[in-house]
């Protein structure tokens, strides 16, 4: 009877466990190329969309750590929405026109 039990007690738990895992919860880490505070509200504020639960850039090690929720957006969307903000990804270049306009400060060196 107590196995039994376990054996219950370990479905369940497996069963949720992959259950959050369906619903898509993810994370990534990538480089975006940026100088400074100004940098990073902007690069983050391209990720304030739906599906993005969290993001942070990192204006020393230059990394983006993000979570989002798979089923609604996917890695390449995510970096494409910072390229369009004129900073380049690891997998994007940033858009030219955004980049010539923004402040000079930054101004980075691309990739
Ligand atoms: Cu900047």
């Amino acid at each position: 009877m107590k196995t039994v039990f376990k054996i219950v007690i370990c479905i369940s738990v497996c069963s949720f466990i992959l259950a959050c895992g369906a619903k898509g919860n993810a994370s990534a880490g990538f480089k975006v190329w940026g100088n400074c505070d100004m940098c990073k509200e902007t690069i983050e504020g391209a990720l304030k969309t739906d599906g993005v639960t969290s993001a942070d850039w990192n204006k020393d090690t230059k990394m983006m750590t993000v979570s989002f929720d798979s089923t609604k957006i996917n890695l390449g969307q995510i970096e494409r929405k910072i390229a369009a903000t004129g900073y380049d990804t690891e997998l994007y270049t940033g858009d030219d026109k955004a980049y010539q306009s923004l402040p000079e400060c930054c101004q980075y060196d691309r990739k």
